[in-house]
């Protein structure tokens, strides 16, 4: 018998449909009544009015929420006081395990839209015509922090994406790195505990700049390649607004008459990819750590809808034979050069959830949900996969029946024998509980689709079975090599000064010198760079597994070298002193507004400043909790009044200091001389440095921040 199942309302692809629907779920969590509750039960409106009768969870009305029940009025409490104990008892079993890995996470719904028809590759339905839409949900993540650590910690981003597909959910369980560590599932385990905190000590939390990951890659060549993205600033995204995706494997897509080709799936931000600078990211760590779901939120909040392209290489036999690596190897990428990547798609998300625990810690991933036309390859990473993610389900959220949760259960009917179990809430009809049975109608039960079902691609597999690592699986350094060849000289930069940070927090120097010879195989500039940051000599280099191929650079690896000139869904930090010019802070503020950006005001007080023309703006933050890294660009604006008492705030001048040394383009109106002065900058400042009085100055500016940070700064340096 088919249930169907309870489906949130369908997002509307319309930013203003959806804003609207934003704000109305959050005026009801701000306070307004509701008559739903979180699982869908009517709410007991016990007393008339707004506001409805507090209950114990069986509904009994509560007489005293503040008092518990004692003997007299100084005496013990009673054990007969129900309400006390239930509220206590479930208070005491809020948590549930965290994610073993991924476990500090941030979600969002949205909608999935078709751009053409891929039936000629896939009998998937969501690609079945243009235009059709899919409901999604997203979670983003970092892999080693624990849930309450911080957004900005060097590390991978999970990019997990549930589509609510009308043949089943589809779970797109990926990165924004489309390379791994390992090529065997079966190291992960040694991987995860090699990169959490060390479990003699506790710490360090939410790196992997400590001996043990450092020692662990170091005996594994193979994560050479990975470890490469792992430094560069693709480890420190801006916002999980603007990073790509990856589903890392090769999969398969299958059509209606059971043909397949190979596929590897890839995201890409419409508003394109940002990265801080490390020194930034330590920053915002202490300022913000809520930094990139904050942003998330904000930009959801605001209508400014997040949008990826989804992206698919698609290969057949014929390449995967002639590619130099192994198709099944998650240690390597298709350059783009060889296969383009085909945009088949867009995703928005469009709409905040209403209860973080609810949807984004319960929310199930798992890389075995695919509809039919979309199928797994052998990659032994992939294959582990598809063993692991059921099982965590179970250890987090404690019962078989998670796929009745609301954020995991599928929008499509829902039919099987798969009865009873913890926390069974579909009450499923029907005598027959097994198949073949004879019984008809409602007590039949369902059958099996055949054909229409998801068919196994018929595979051939052959040969001994055995332990073994596939010699096409050899080659540990020349894509890492490319990776390198490929990067501008200023994300180089980054790259050295990553692992001589990462590497300098190990105290053990062969682990360090062990590194240096794998990195030699990777480039002599990078390992001497290295070396040269860690002040130790360069050691010969350790003895590749094969020969290292000389590949062109693949310009598509680079982030600055396909940036975007767009200053849209980033932030200025305008700090306003007294006696600011404020017709020149309207006028910026309007400008920067236009391009898509956004503003936010900072004074000495969070009080606000008095202007020019006596008006009091209003600031969002004083600027003692406001440091320049929580924004793109920043700009300072102060009066004759304001020129010495911003000189005289260490937080301001930290605030010019740092943007400069971030190589952020600064604006600097009238009275910003004395703060100048005040931080050694006078003297240095270059042409990313604009004034921003006039209108004529103003559109310079906003022209500019368009554009890349002022990276000669870091080259000179
Ligand atoms: Fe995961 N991974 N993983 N992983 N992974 C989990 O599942 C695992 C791997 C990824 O936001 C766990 O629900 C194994 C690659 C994301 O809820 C667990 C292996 C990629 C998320 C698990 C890998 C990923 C997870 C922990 C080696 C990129 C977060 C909690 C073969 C393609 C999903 C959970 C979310 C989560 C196992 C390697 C991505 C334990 C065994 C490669 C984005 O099942």
């Amino acid at each position: 018998m088919a249930t169907k199942k309870d489906s949130a309302p369908r997002p509307k692809a319309t930013k203003a449909a959806a804003v609207k629907a934003a704000q109305a779920t959050r005026a009801t969590t701000a306070g307004e009544p509701t008559d739903e509750i979180g699982n869908g039960g009517e709410l007991h409106q016990r007393a008339g009015g707004d506001s409805p009768v507090m209950t114990t969870a069986h509904g009994a009305p509560v007489q005293d929420d503040n008092n518990s029940l004692r003997a007299g009025d100084r005496g013990p409490t009673l054990i007969s006081d129900h309400h006390f104990r239930e509220k206590i008892f479930h208070f005491d079993h809020e948590r549930i395990p965290e994610r073993v890995v991924h476990a500090r996470g941030y979600g969002a719904h949205g909608v999935f839209e078709a751009y053409e028809s891929l039936a000629d590759i896939t009998r998937a339905s969501i690609f079945a015509e243009a235009g059709k839409q899919t409901e999604t949900f997203v979670r983003f993540s970092t892999v080693a922090g624990n849930l309450g650590s911080f957004d900005l910690a060097r590390d991978v981003r999970g990019f997990a994406t549930k589509f609510y597909t009308d043949e089943g959910n589809w779970d797109l369980v990926g990165n924004n790195i489309p390379v791994f560590f390992i090529q065997d599932a079966v190291k992960f385990p040694d991987l995860v505990h090699s990169v959490k905190e060390e479990p003699d000590r506790g710490f360090p939390q939410a790196q992997s700049a400590h001996d043990t990951f450092w020692d662990f890659v170091s005996l594994m060549p193979e994560a050479t390649h990975m470890t490469l993205w792992q430094m560069s600033d693709r480890a420190i995204p801006r916002s999980f607004r603007m990073m790509q995706g990856f589903g890392v494997h090769t999969f398969r897509f299958v059509n209606a008459a059971g043909e397949s080709t190979f596929v590897k799936f890839h995201w890409t931000p419409v508003l394109g990819m940002q990265s801080v600078v490390w020194n930034e990211a330590v920053k915002i760590n202490g300022a913000d750590p809520d930094f990139h779901r904050r942003d998330l939120f904000d930009a959801i909040e605001s209508g400014a809808f997040p949008e990826y392209e989804l992206g698919i290489q698609v290969f057949d036999d014929a390449f995967a034979d002639s590619f130099d690596f192994d198709v099944l190897d998650a240690t390597k990428i298709i350059p783009e050069e060889l296969v383009p990547v085909r945009p088949v798609g867009k995703m928005t998300l469009n709409r905040v959830v209403d209860n973080v625990f609810a949807e984004i810690e319960q929310v199930a991933f798992m890389t075995q949900n695919v509809p039919p036309g979309i199928d797994f390859s052998n990659d032994p990473l992939l294959q582990g996969r598809n063993f692991s993610y059921l099982d965590t389900q179970l250890k987090r959220l404690g019962s078989t029946n998670f796929s009745q949760l609301p954020v995991n259960a599928p929008r499509c009917p829902v039919a099987h024998f798969q009865r009873d179990g913890h926390m069974q809430t579909s009450t499923q009809p029907g005598r027959a509980t097994y198949e073949p049975n004879s019984f008809t109608g409602a007590d039949r039960g369902p059958r099996a689709a055949g054909a229409e079902g998801h068919v196994p691609f018929p595979g051939e597999v052959s040969g001994q079975t055995r332990r073994i690592r596939s010699a096409s699986f050899a080659d540990h350094y020349s894509q890492a090599r490319q990776f390198w060849l490929s990067q501008t000289p200023v994300e180089q930069v980054h790259i050295i000064a990553a692992y001589a940070f990462e590497l300098g927090k190990c105290e053990i120097p062969a682990i360090r010198q062990r590194m240096l010879a794998n990195l030699r195989n990777v480039d002599d500039v990078l390992a001497s760079g290295v070396a040269d940051k860690l002040g130790m000599p360069l050691p010969p280099a350790s003895e590749p597994a094969a020969p290292v191929i000389e590949t062109e650079p693949s310009p598509a690896l680079s982030i600055l070298a396909n940036a975007k000139e767009t200053f849209e869904g980033r932030k200025l930090g305008l700090l306003v002193g007294d006696g600011a010019d404020a017709a020149a802070v309207k006028r910026l503020t309007k400008a920067v507004v236009k391009v898509g950006g956004t503003v936010e005001v900072i004074a000495l007080k969070v009080g606000g400043a008095t202007l020019s023309d006596g008006s009091l703006l209003e600031a969002k933050q004083a600027v003692a909790g406001a440091p320049s890294v929580l924004y793109d660009t920043v700009a300072i604006l102060a009066g004759a009044d304001g020129e010495p008492a911003l000189a005289d705030e260490p937080a301001a001048r930290d605030f010019l200091t740092d943007a400069f040394a971030h190589c952020k383009v600064i604006g600097l109106g009238a009275g910003t001389q004395a703060l100048v002065t005040a931080t050694g900058l006078a003297g240095k400042l270059d042409d990313a440095c604009l004034a921003v009085d006039t209108a004529k100055e103003a559109t310079a500016y906003v022209a500019r921040i368009a554009g890349p940070r002022h990276w000669e700064r870091d080259l000179t340096a």
